[in-house]
């Protein structure tokens, strides 16, 4: 009977031997950035962590010090004194890895940091891999996996949004949703399994119609967190705006005017920008890279502007979002007609962005400007009139009307690519129920739509992939 359970039991498994992931040593990295700083924090994790720093340290006896402490000290090698430093003390099972750390406080000049590191690896310890304090975390069972990914995003984090998504993760949010999942379908899968044990005597333990209502109720909750991805996305990598549109018509002067600071040459020399400009602006806690371009006109035998053309053209094919603007006195129906339908071919989202606003404008422009699809937004970047409404309008393409990070957020391409899969193998369950295909069969694809889950948090896991996640964060995280 034991054997047979594995899947649905939710014990870490890690497939192949653990060859590349001892924890029987001590680790050590600088944890703080490289680089001259007011102070840098050098940790170390593992059995001899707390020996290591207590052979180099002079002043209490580290090793007769309790959990969770400080202490002030000298860090000696041959050649004398290192460094004064502080010593903080953390003891297993009660740390960030689980195992004994000690984390050494030391001033932060890059000279004394690498002294630091290259005495602790004499005393026995070994340079830490990329993410391996977090990996050591997670094979100790002090977090998933989904949460370790969440310490490398919050890290990463430039936005508040981001920020909130990942701090949501890191505290199990997403986790407990898929724990749930995962539980509601292991009931079902251990009574369709006890079934099987009694196949002769053609027993139902399962009631069908609640494990159907079962699974129609996660596949709605699965395919809320796969359309969450849309949002993740765009809350973990920001949003590429690029400004475009003819010479002169003012993108400079917007981007100037969304940055709220003069960036970009602004002069009334058709031709000014000649290669795009990027800068980031946080709109409600959304990160927008802007993207200033060269003004595309068709006939030019400047060589430069050629280049800084195509790269307009590139820009625009990279971006979530095209600002189209246009001189709102100047502009004609057909220029407009040519750059939607080339817009619309790309099938990038844009918004039509009137500028000028202040300049006087004719009968015929004004028709133009109202019956245009879909509807302008008339600004005037230089005395920066409707910014706010551009801006809003941003915000509203990229979020929706309101930036919801209540629930869960899938950020993680891996974790969505999972969660695809969780939803073709509840697709199959329901099939399977509709088709009344045996208990075996049935039990199959649960087993299966459980190791996805499993997948996420790393419950189910191969080497390989831990190698692949963890070697993504930096030396000493
Ligand atoms: N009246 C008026 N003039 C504007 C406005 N915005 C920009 N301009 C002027 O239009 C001229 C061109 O502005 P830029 O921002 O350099 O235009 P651009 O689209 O970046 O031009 P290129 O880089 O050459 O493609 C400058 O003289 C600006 O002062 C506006 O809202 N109203
Ligand atoms: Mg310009």
């Amino acid at each position: 009977m034991s054997g047979k359970f594995t899947l649905l039991q939710p014990n870490l498994f890690i497939f192949g031997a653990m060859t590349h992931y001892p924890l029987s040593d001590t680790i050590v990295a600088l944890s703080t950035p490289p680089g001259e700083g007011a102070i840098g924090v050098i940790r170390l994790s593992g059995p001899d962590s707390i020996t290591i720093a207590a052979a180099m340290f002079r002043g209490k006896d580290l090793g007769k010090q309790a959990a969770n402490t400080l202490h002030f000290g000298r860090l000696i090698s041959d050649e004398g004194v290192i460094d004064e430093v502080v010593a903080g003390i953390f003891r297993a099972p009660h740390s960030y890895t689980g195992q004994d750390v000690v984390e050494i406080s030391c001033h932060g000049s890059v000279y004394i940091l690498e002294q630091v590191i290259a005495l602790c690896v004499k005393h026995g310890a070994r340079m830490a891999r990329p993410g391996e304090f977090t990996l050591r975390a997670f094979l100790n069972g002090k977090m998933d996996l989904a949460q370790a990914e969440a310490v490398a995003d919050l890290i990463a984090g430039q936005s508040g949004a981001a920020h909130k998504a990942a701090m949501h993760n890191l505290a199990g949010g997403f986790s407990n949703d898929l724990k749930e999942m995962r539980e509601q379908l292991v009931q079902f899968a251990a009574l369709i399994e006890l079934e099987l044990d009694f196949s002769q005597e053609d027993v139902e333990f399962a009631d069908r119609t609640k494990f159907y209502t079962l699974i129609t109720s996660l596949t709605e909750a699965t395919q809320a967190l796969v359309d969450s991805f849309r949002l993740g996305n765009v809350i973990r990598n920001g949003v590429r705006v690029a400004i475009v549109g003819k010479p002169n018509v003012g993108k400079s002067t917007l981007l100037n005017a969304l940055l709220n600071e003069e960036r970009a040459i602004v002069s009334e020399i058709a031709g000014t920008t000649r290669d795009t400009i990027e800068e980031t602006l946080n709109i409600g806690g959304i990160l927008f890279r802007l993207i200033d371009t060269a003004g595309i006109r068709e006939h030019t035998t400047d060589t430069i502007e050629q280049k800084g053309i195509a790269r307009s053209r590139e820009a625009m094919q990279k971006a979530d979002v095209v600002i189209c603007l246009f001189d709102a006195s100047l502009v004609l129906q057909a220029e407009l007609d040519t750059v939607k339908t080339e817009l619309e071919e790309m099938g990038v989202q844009f918004v039509f962005v009137a500028n000028k606003a202040d300049l006087p404008r004719s009968g015929e422009a004004d028709a133009l400007l109202r019956s245009l699809q879909p509807a302008p937004i008339l600004i005037s970047a230089r005395s920066r009139e409707n910014i706010q409404q551009l801006r809003d309008q941003l915000f509203t393409l990229a979020a929706g009307n309101s930036l919801k990070t209540e629930g869960t957020i899938i950020t993680n391409t891996r974790h969505l690519a999972a969660l695809q899969n969780v939803l073709l193998s509840l697709h199959d369950i329901r099939t399977g129920l509709d088709t009344h295909i045996p208990g075996d069969l049935l039990a199959l694809d649960i087993r299966s739509c459980l190791s996805y889950l499993g997948d996420i948090t790393g419950e189910v896991t191969t080497e390989d992939k831990l190698d692949y996640i963890f070697s993504k964060f930096c030396i000493g995280k």
